[in-house]
C-alpha cells in the first residue's frame, strides 16, 4: 500500500485496472484528476489499451432529463450484459458539493452492480479543465473494460462542446415548453447533434418543439445522402421511448456514412490536444531556460501603460529563444 505513486505501484495499478478492478479504476481516476506526474504516467500506461468502448455523449440544459435518460440507457445495456461506464460532468456540483440528491438516489440502484461504474466530475477540481480531464477519465473506464460509456454534460461552455466531441454518438436532449428560442442551443451543439431527443414528451408543447426542431434541422447543411439526425421522443421517467433511443444510437453507430464524420471529429479533438501539450511544454521549457516570471511583470506593466506594444515585446522575448532538438 501507499506505493501507488512509484513506478512499480503504477504498473501494478494499471494491471489491476486492465483486469477490470473497480477500486483500481477509481484510484487511477483520482490520480488523473489530480493532474500531477502520477496521473500523467497513468494516462501514458493505459492509453493504448483504450479506444474500444462505444462512447455516447448526452447533452442538454439542466433539468432536461439527461441523468434520467442515461440511467435508462444504462439499464438497457446492463440487460444486454454489457459493462457500462457513466461520467456525469456537472459544473454545478462544484457548488452543491457533489451529485444532486436525485442523481444519487437514481445511481444507488447500480451501486451493487460491478458492471456499472459511475463517476461524477465537477469543474473545480481539474487542472487543465474538463476538456482535458474528461477524455482521460473516459479512457481509463474504457481500458478497464466497460464497453458502453455514457457521458452526461450540460451543453453550455466551449469546454463541454470539446468533451462531447470525443463521443462516438452525440445525443442532444431538449424539453418542451421553454419558449421558442429553442433553449439557446448553441450552433456548435446543433452541429454535433447526431440524435435529438425530446424528453418530457408528456409535457405540453412536444409537438411544437418537434416542428421547430425539424425546421432547425433543415437549416444545417446536409450534403446529399448524409445522416439526418433523427428526433426521438421520450418520457425518461417512465422509460417510454428509451428503447427507440437505444435503437437510434445503434443505427447511428452502425451506419458507415457516419464514420468519416466521427473520425474527423476525433482527429480535430486530438489535434487540439496535441497542440495544447506542445504549447504547455514549450512554455514551461521557455521558463526553465530563462526565468521570465519577474521580467514579465515589468513588461506587462509597460504594455498596460502603453509604453510598449505587445507584439514587439513578444518578439523581443522570442528572439532570445534558441529552439534545440532533444535535451
Ligand atoms: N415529467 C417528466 N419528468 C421528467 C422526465 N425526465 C426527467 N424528469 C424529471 O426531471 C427532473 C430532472 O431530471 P434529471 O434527469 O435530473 O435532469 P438533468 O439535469 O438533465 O440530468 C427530475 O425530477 C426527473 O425526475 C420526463 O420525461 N417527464
Ligand atoms: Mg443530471
Amino acid at each position: 500500500m501507499g506505493g501507488a505513486r512509484s513506478k512499480d505501484g503504477l504498473e501494478a495499478l494499471k494491471e489491476r485496472l486492465l483486469a477490470g478492478d473497480t477500486r483500481a479504476l477509481a484510484r487511477a481516476i483520482s490520480l488523473v484528476e489530480g493532474g500531477g506526474e502520477a496521473g500523467r504516467q497513468m494516462t501514458q500506461l493505459t492509453f493504448t489499451h483504450a479506444g474500444s468502448a462505444f462512447v455516447v455523449g448526452v447533452t442538454g440544459i439542466p433539468g432536461a432529463g439527461k441523468s434520467t435518460l442515461v440511467d435508462g440507457l444504462a439499464t438497457l445495456y446492463r440487460k444486454a450484459d454489457e459493462r457500462v461506464g457513466v461520467v456525469a460532468v456537472d459544473p454545478s456540483s462544484a457548488f452543491s458539493g457533489g451529485a444532486l440528491l436525485g442523481d444519487r438516489i437514481r445511481m444507488q440502484r447500480h451501486t451493487s452492480d460491478p458492471g456499472v461504474f459511475i463517476r461524477s466530475m465537477a469543474t473545480r477540481q481539474h487542472l487543465g479543465g474538463l476538456a482535458v480531464a474528461t477524455p482521460a477519465v473516459v479512457d481509463l473506464i474504457d481500458a478497464a473494460g466497460h464497453q458502453r460509456i455514457l457521458i452526461e454534460t450540460v451543453g453550455v461552455g466551449q469546454d463541454e462542446i470539446e468533451v462531447i466531441e470525443m463521443a462516438d454518438t452525440v445525443v442532444v436532449a431538449m424539453v418542451p415548453g421553454l419558449g421558442d428560442d429553442v433553449q439557446a442551443i448553441k450552433a456548435g451543439i446543433l452541429e454535433v447533434a447526431d440524435i435529438f431527443v425530446i424528453n418530457k414528451s408528456d409535457h405540453e408543447g412536444a409537438d411544437r418543439l418537434h416542428q421547430e426542431l425539424e425546421n432547425l434541422r433543415g437549416l444545417v447543411e446536409h450534403p446529399k445522402g448524409e445522416w439526418v439526425s433523427p428526433i426521438v421522443r421520450t418520457v425518461a421517467t417512465t422509460g417510454e421511448g428509451i428503447e427507440e433511443l437505444r435503437a437510434a444510437i445503434e443505427q447511428h453507430a452502425a451506419d458507415p456514412r457516419n464514420r468519416p464524420r466521427r473520425q474527423e471529429r476525433l482527429r480535430r479533438a486530438w489535434a487540439r490536444r496535441l497542440r495544447e501539450l506542445i504549447d504547455e511544454g514549450l512554455w514551461s521549457r521557455l521558463l526553465e531556460a530563462m526565468p521570465l516570471a519577474q521580467e514579465m511583470d515589468g513588461l506587462v506593466a509597460e504594455i498596460a501603460g502603453r509604453r510598449r506594444d505587445p507584439f514587439s515585446v513578444a518578439e523581443s522575448i522570442l528572439r532570445r529563444v534558441r529552439l534545440k532538438a532533444g535535451k
